[in-house]
């Protein structure tokens, strides 16, 4: 595979910074990355832009990485206007607003929390299950049992005005199809890498607008939403849960570039793999992100419209992934 790669430079200038990077193409047409920037954050979607800022600002405080990937999800979660992850999403078919999150650090130490309610941030809930608990994952009423005794404060179960319209306009025909691209594909996934090469990860979202209630997804499940080994890498994924689950997206990645894959090529392997295991995948959209330990990174989707955003010293800004379907 390596030596198919032919390499066509580009010149992007990154947003912020305004440095030129040299970018590689591959025989894909696939983007590659400088090879060994750090630290280096990537995060799913065009709020990774916000969360990658904040992860970065953490990063050069000093604090930890496991800071950063709590600190700068929980600038998407508190985003009024993200309509997938945190309280103000979109709540499952009775209205309610149930959320997943997990947290990974490269050494195996990670939590979960799944299926939870009234509770503002669940990456940092995750990250006390991880620290203070002798478990990986708490679920639902168990799981906000836990954050009350943390001290987590206990919001009031109200939708948030968007997310109630969008609620009430769904009622009137009370249909569930999983569409490509649109607001319910919107979860914040951040896998990093600091500055002496350790690397952690979070996830966290809302879910699927208006599904059945306590139907959990990919996000908390470590091997599927999110996986991190200092060894080798780390993934994240977005998109239909179940597909990803199916597989253990982010595990599979992770075991993939283990066997020597770089992680562009073990992101589409993986695309292929779920594709064959999903039934209607016209309808299905999935997208993978991984990074090597040698800060080398890749990412694939099923269908076009993936996109992530990446913070390294040189640039900071948006970059296309890639898909198996192309635009028609
Ligand atoms: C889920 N993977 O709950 C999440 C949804 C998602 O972008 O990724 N949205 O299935």
């Amino acid at each position: 595979m390596q030596g198919r790669r032919k390499f066509l430079k580009k010149t992007i200038i990154g947003a912020g910074i305004g440095l030129p990077v040299s970018f590689g193409t591959d025989s894909f047409g696939l983007t590659t990355g400088p090879v060994g920037s750090k630290p280096l954050v990537l995060s799913t979607w065009d709020h990774g832009m916000a969360a990658n800022e904040r992860a970065w600002e953490v990063l050069h405080q000093g604090k930890s990485i496991v800071d950063a990937v709590e600190e700068g999800v929980m600038v998407t979660e508190r985003d009024m206007s993200n309509l997938s992850v945190g309280l103000q999403g979109l709540p499952d078919r009775e209205g309610i607003t149930t959320l997943d999150a997990s947290i990974m650090k490269g050494d195996g130490a990670c939590g979960a929390v799944a299926f939870v309610r009234q509770v503002k941030h669940p990456i940092s809930l995750a990250r006390l299950v991880m620290e203070k608990t002798p478990h990986v994952m708490l679920v639902g009423e168990g799981a906000r049992q836990f954050a009350i005794s943390e001290g987590f404060p206990i919001e009031e179960e109200v939708l948030s005005e968007r997310a109630g319209k969008a609620y009430h306009e769904w009622k009137k025909t009370s249909e569930y199809k999983p569409i490509i691209n649109i607001e319910n594909h919107d979860t914040i996934g951040m896998i990093c890498m600091d500055a002496n090469g350790n690397m952690a990860g979070s996830c966290t979202t809302s879910g699927l607008a208006f599904k059945m209630h306590g139907r959990v997804g990919d996000s908390p499940i470590i091997g599927a939403g999110l996986y991190v080994d200092d060894q080798v890498g780390a993934a994240t994924a977005t998109g239909l849960g179940e597909s990803i689950i199916r597989i253990s997206g982010s595990f599979l990645i992770v075991e993939l570039m283990r066997q020597g894959r770089t992680p562009q090529e073990a992101c589409e392997e993986a695309v292929r793999r779920l594709i064959a295991k999903s039934k209607g995948i016209e309808d299905i959209q999935a997208g993978f992100l991984a990074l090597n330990k040698d800060g080398e990174y890749g990412a694939y989707a099923v269908h076009p419209g993936f996109n992530f955003a990446r913070h390294i010293p040189e640039a900071k800004g948006m970059i296309d992934s890639s898909s198996y379907f192309k635009k028609k």
